[in-house]
């Protein structure tokens, strides 16, 4: 470097605060490979969700997104379309507090395989003051089939529209205060706490602070669990373990487990510790509303139990917990796998619409499904350095009784990050695990399950 650039990039923060631009001015910001299409003042509880993005009436959340609308502060609504590929088309929005903002600026995720802007999330985040961003992620609706015949979607789906969304998040949160977030955050669960993590993986200088909650770190191994528990559940109808039923294999857990972790409160707190054999509960003979068939004992050990490669008994993933019972209907209720899982072998491993999951090979199927995805949606990484060197701190969360993601391969996950940053202590001053008991996924259940991670961060 010669000493002229040298000084040029010295004086550079010196002219990094601009002057503000008005809301409606920025409908004219340029920005690389996108559009500003919308730039907008929104006055005080004034913002509707456009339609398609209403939760309908009887839709629990819809209650709550209109009250959470009404209490917003008077903002900058700036809507973009992003388009790093040509067969890009990332739907990304950025609302920016006109009078109460909190110079930081937080990033929300997405459910499933998201396909909608998060407006209920992106309301909570201004709420507590921050200028925040959501992205469809470059598909609109929420399953699997985007991605075929489109790889450069299903990169956009897994990683790029993220990161784009965060670099133009960070460009027009400046153009509009003329100056940058003096702290920037990601908070997200499920595909959110994986979006979460790969961002920490991949583009460790994008955030400050990531929480990162119920996280589909390993996307394949995800949907090879819940083809192994269909196939253990709904593929003979003998399994099939009718959801009456729950609740009876659920209170013989919780009998055989509760106490072990100290408290009697109807909750497991330590499931790793609970050895509970769900053959306590079969019938002497036939069947009855209180007792299990053997059939069906077969179907609930599978549950609990880590599936494994049949000729090797290499893991590919943990089993669901003790305490989870009541939650099963997600992943064994039927008639269908776990929705993401039939159709990310369906459209992304398979390429064919009409693939059957009763033909799920377990061996096979999951070497080949680790191979297409070659780390492309996966965000199994344990390397944080890049990310903890900047001192990023990184929260991960996720609640025993999760019935969509296993709990444990979030703990296995965050071992081998222990391994990687040099031990447990080392881990704790920028990297944390929270294991919550009793929450199910992202929320909800017997145990304690509200907590507002970002202000921890
Ligand atoms: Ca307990």
């Amino acid at each position: 470097m010669t000493a002229t650039s040298l000084s040029v990039v010295l004086f550079l923060p010196l002219v990094a605060n601009a002057a503000p631009s008005s809301c409606e001015a920025l409908a004219k910001f340029a920005l690389p490979d996108a559009a500003v299409t919308l730039a907008q003042s929104v006055p005080a509880g004034e913002f509707t969700a456009p339609e398609g993005f209403r939760p309908g009436p009887g839709d629990p959340t819809a209650k709550a997104l209109a009250a959470a609308l009404k209490e917003l502060p008077p903002f900058c609504r700036v809507a973009a379309t992003l388009k790093p590929t040509p067969d890009s088309d990332i739907k990304v929005e950025i609302w920016m507090p006109e009078t109460s903002w909190n110079r930081k600026y937080e990033a929300v995720g997405n459910g499933g395989w998201a396909g909608s802007i998060s407006y209920s999330a992106m309301a909570a985040a201004m709420l507590n003051g921050y200028a925040t961003s959501s992205t469809d992620t470059g598909h609109a609706g929420g399953g699997g089939s985007f991605a075929l015949g489109h790889p450069e979607k299903l990169i956009d789906f897994a990683w790029r529209s993220e990161h784009e969304m965060t670099v133009k998040a960070k460009a027009v949160i400046k153009a509009f205060y003329g100056d940058v977030p003096k702290l920037s955050y990601w908070v997200g669960c499920s595909s959110g706490g994986k979006q979460a993590l790969k961002e920490a993986q991949t583009f460790p200088d994008d955030f400050d602070g990531i929480a990162a909650g119920a996280p589909v770190l390993n996307w394949t191994h995800r949907s090879i669990e819940a083809l192994w528990v269909a196939q253990a559940a709904l593929k003979d109808p003998a399994n099939y373990i009718p959801p009456e039923k729950y609740p009876l294999i659920h209170q013989a857990a919780i009998a055989a487990c509760d106490e072990k972790d100290g408290l009697k409160d109807g909750i497991i707190s330590d499931p790793p510790s609970c050895r509970f054999d769900p053959g306590t509960l079969e019938c002497k003979e036939g069947d009855s509303p209180q007792c299990l068939t053997h059939p069906q004992v077969e179907a609930a050990r599978k549950i609990y139990a880590p599936a494994l490669n049949t000729r090797t008994s290499e893991q590919l993933s943990p089993g669901f917990e003790p305490g989870s019972e009541l939650g099963w209907r997600a992943i064994a209720g039927g008639p269908e796998p776990f929705s993401a899982a039939g159709d990310y072998f369906k459209y992304v491993v398979f390429h064919d619409p009409n693939w059957n999951w009763r033909t799920f090979n377990l061996d096979t199927d999951s070497a080949l499904a680790d191979r297409v995805d070659d780390n492309t949606v996966n965000a199994t990484s344990p390397d944080l350095k890049r990310f903890t060197s900047h001192q990023g701190k990184l929260i991960m969360y996720h609640g025993w009784t999760d019935t969509n993601i296993t709990p444990r391969a979030t703990v296995n996950y965050f071992e081998k990050v222990e391994e990687q940053l040099g031990g447990p202590a080392k881990t704790a001053q920028s990297v944390r695990l929270f294991m919550v008991p009793g929450m199910n996924h992202c929320g909800g259940g017997e145990g304690p399950n509200v907590f507002n991670m970002t202000n921890a961060l």
